[in-house]
């Protein structure tokens, strides 16, 4: 729409079409070895959640093998997945996150 472009005598607006940005699944992968402390420590810190929320999601990881921590935007995605990687490595645990488009 928007009529009258060049005099403006109309007040009639253009509605540029809105186009969502794809979003992404923050993925917690399972292992034998990391503390089940450990997870829910990195699901209060990086995804804000509180110990219930954390140790609900926690324990749908251990026993599925994969959870979904949060649906973000790409770079939000791939930030959460360095720092929670790197978080895991500084603290000598191998858990593994990861990300899919959603
Ligand atoms: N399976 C681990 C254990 O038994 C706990 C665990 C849960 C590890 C979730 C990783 O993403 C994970 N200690």
């Amino acid at each position: 729409s928007g009529e009258e472009r060049e005099s403006g005598l109309s007040v009639q607006e253009a509605r540029p079409k809105l186009r969502r940005p794809p979003l992404y699944k923050v993925l917690l992968l399972n292992d034998d070895y990391t503390p089940m402390e450990f997870v829910v420590l990195v699901l209060e810190i990086f995804f804000g959640m509180n110990r219930e929320k954390a140790t609900q999601v926690m324990l749908h990881v251990h026993t599925r093998g994969v959870g979904v921590c949060g649906v973000f935007t790409k770079d939000i995605a791939e930030t959460k997945v360095a720092q929670v990687n790197d978080y895991a490595r500084g603290n000598q645990h191998p858990l593994m996150c990861t990300m899919e488009e959603a």
